[in-house]
């Protein structure tokens, strides 16, 4: 094959290496549902101890995460993303604070968990002392764990292919 038409060809796959991923982003993504309860008395560490009930959730690759959130306790609580989190993910917490009784549903895309990038990102009440007394939640997501370790999937493409061509265009120069 030519130079310039292995350089085409290469430009050809890598342009639908880079369309093929964002077209695949859609909204029709599984969906995991939670039922979450915001307490200030009978949590399992003790009765001087807030808490998340559940206190974790794992989530799979590729899935949306769908928090409701309902304050059991006496007084009033809230649930945002502890302050180391990446932006893309912050904004997706509580925006008030909820009443005894009060609910929230709490809506958070994967794209904004991917970008995040955390292997464990943690939610927790942002009044003051709660987080400490133990009103926390904490989202897994192992894929993002594993992510540090294998090469991009774009990247690795274009190395790949750019490496193709190089070699084959030297090989002609000789
Ligand atoms: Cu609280």
């Amino acid at each position: 094959m030519p130079p310039a038409r292995g350089l085409i060809v290469a430009g050809v796959l890598l342009a639908a290496a880079i369309v093929v991923p964002a077209t695949a982003a859609q909204d029709d993504r599984p969906r995991r549902a939670v039922n979450l309860t915001l307490q200030d008395e009978g949590c399992p560490a003790g009765p001087d101890r807030f808490c998340v009930q559940p206190g974790n959730v794992t989530l799979e690759e590729g899935t949306d995460l769908v928090l409701r959130v309902t304050n059991e306790g006496r007084i009033a609580h809230n649930l945002t993303f502890a302050d180391e989190t990446a932006p893309s993910l912050a904004e997706h917490g509580m925006n008030r604070t909820l009443a005894a009784d009060e609910t929230q549903r709490l809506q958070i895309p994967w794209p904004a968990i991917e970008e995040a990038g955390q292997p464990n990102a943690t939610l927790e009440c942002g009044r003051d002392g709660h987080a400490a007394l133990g009103e926390v939640f904490t989202i897994h997501v192992p894929s993002l764990a594993e992510s540090d370790e294998r090469p991009q999937p774009g990247f690795g493409t274009l190395g790949a292919l750019a490496a193709v061509s190089v070699g084959a265009w030297a090989a002609r120069r000789r």
